[in-house]
């Protein structure tokens, strides 16, 4: 058993013996009321989600188990991970093992690799990514685990089996659809002692020569992982999962989620979105064209990507973290310059605007900017790193839900007609 599994096995009774007692005791309290505004406003903000590995204040952004996510920039992706599941980041034993375990569940099954070759050189990358992932689902532990009658208490041990499996092999997959998609030759085997971040760097093949791109890619990885329950993916892995679909049905249902332009494919438009902005001007505009440029989109009809959030009210703190090593790695790109530039000229714009209630760049603003300073050029493969990471906070989330014990899930929809009666009583 690793030492991941060893330490769960201790703190999750605990966490099971208090949701327990607390659903007891106060299960008939009142915590939030549901008005018509946010049924028809896309349930924003009721807080009915229970969700202990993350947490977004308004006002201050993502929070992992406690620690803001600029406090841990520096820590890779796994140590994250561990955090995630357990509330703590590993010792350094505790890392090895996890790496260990990692490194030894990675070997991705051939089957995988002609469902790759199968598919139309068309396709999404996120759609690749997602059927490959589904294609995986034979490997379940949970699901076979089920079929044999496995007891409530043995299903987040069988989610952790699954999610340490899909997480080891997720960058080998990711890695082979980027060299798959854009035909830059055979697949990458994974090299022996990388980190987890770092060999997916390693296997997308990118020229690499002071290792600013797997900085780039530790950095990336960490700070995706997760972002509490209630945004499309994290919701949707969830309430799938709650009808015990196993962590790979449930995962790959999320990432679909992460596919859309309001969501994780927004990184891919915000690229797009500047280098239209490049070659209208043929170079870095002032910022009077800019102005004008960001004007013009948003008469279109069309929102600024990367801009606004559903819950944040601030600057995203994950911005913060990409500009940050932008301007240390990277402060002449073009593309990246320019992310900075708009930074100071589209908030200005999107207060004016009373409707917008967030004016404040989010991750996806700039974080693709980096990728491309560093030959990662195809934008339309950015949802699918973002995926890799996220796929770690929504199975951590979903260890815990099953942890605790969370039934199905099950609210109610009620028809425009008796939605008028309730409000008219
Ligand atoms: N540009 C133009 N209009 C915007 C806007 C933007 N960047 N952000 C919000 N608005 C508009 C909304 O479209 C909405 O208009 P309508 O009422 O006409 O529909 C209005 O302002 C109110 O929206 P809001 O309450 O401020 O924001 P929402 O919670 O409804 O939506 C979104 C949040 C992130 C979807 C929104 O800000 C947006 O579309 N941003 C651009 C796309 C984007 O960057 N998405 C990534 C978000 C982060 C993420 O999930 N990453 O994975």
């Amino acid at each position: 058993m690793s030492l991941l599994h060893d330490k769960l096995s201790k703190t999750i009774p605990v966490y099971q013996n208090e949701i327990k007692n607390f659903a007891k005791t106060y299960g008939e309290k009142v915590i939030d009321q549901v008005t018509v505004g946010a049924l028809l406003g896309g349930q924003r903000g009721i807080k009915s989600l229970l969700c202990d590995t993350s947490e977004v204040p308004a006002d201050h952004g993502l929070i992992i188990r406690g620690v803001p996510i600029l406090k841990l920039v520096d820590k890779l992706p796994e140590e994250v991970f561990w955090l995630l599941l357990t509330g703590e980041l590993p010792s350094a034993d505790e890392l090895k093992d996890l790496q260990g375990e990692l490194e030894k569940r990675r070997t991705v099954p051939a089957y995988v690799w002609n469902v790759l070759e199968a598919l139309p050189k068309d396709s999404h990358p996120m759609a690749v990514l997602n059927l490959l992932i589904l294609a995986l689902q034979r490997e379940s532990v949970f699901a076979k685990r089920y079929n044999e009658g496995m007891g409530k208490d043995d299903y987040w041990k069988a989610s952790l089996e699954d999610a340490l499996n899909l997480v080891a092999r997720l960058p080998e997959i990711a890695a082979a659809i980027y060299r798959w998609k854009y035909d830059l030759g055979p697949r990458i085997a994974p090299k022996p002692g990388l980190d987890w971040g770092a060999s997916y760097a390693y296997m997308m093949g990118i020229e690499d020569k002071n290792g600013g791109f797997a900085r780039l890619m530790r950095l990336y990885m960490t700070v995706h992982t997760d972002h509490e329950s209630g945004n499309v993916s994290a919701h949707t892995s969830h309430c799938v999962a709650s009808a015990l679909s196993d962590p790979y049905f449930a995962t790959s249902a999320g990432l679909d989620g992460l596919a859309g332009p309001l969501h994780g494919l927004a990184n891919q438009e915000v690229l797009q979105w500047l280098l239209d902005v490049l070659k209208k001007f043929n170079g870095n505009p002032s910022n009077e064209q800019l102005d004008a440029f960001a004007r013009d989109t948003l008469g279109s009809g069309r929102v600024i990507p990367g801009y606004g959030h559903a819950v944040l009210r601030v600057v995203d703190p994950r911005f913060t973290a990409f500009m940050d090593f932008g301007l240390k790695e990277c402060p002449e790109s073009p593309v990246f310059k320019l992310a900075t530039q708009v930074f100071h000229v589209v908030p200005e714009i999107l207060k004016t605007i009373q409707k917008i209630k967030d004016p404040w760049p989010n991750v996806d603003s700039i974080s693709g900017t980096l990728l491309y300073h560093y030959g990662v050029t195809q934008a339309n493969y950015y949802t699918v790193l973002f995926g890799v990471s996220r796929a770690m906070g929504m199975c951590s989330q979903m260890v815990m839900s099953r942890a605790w014990g969370e039934p199905i899930q099950r609210p109610k929809s009620i028809t425009f007609k008796a939605l008028d009666k309730l409000a008219q009583a």
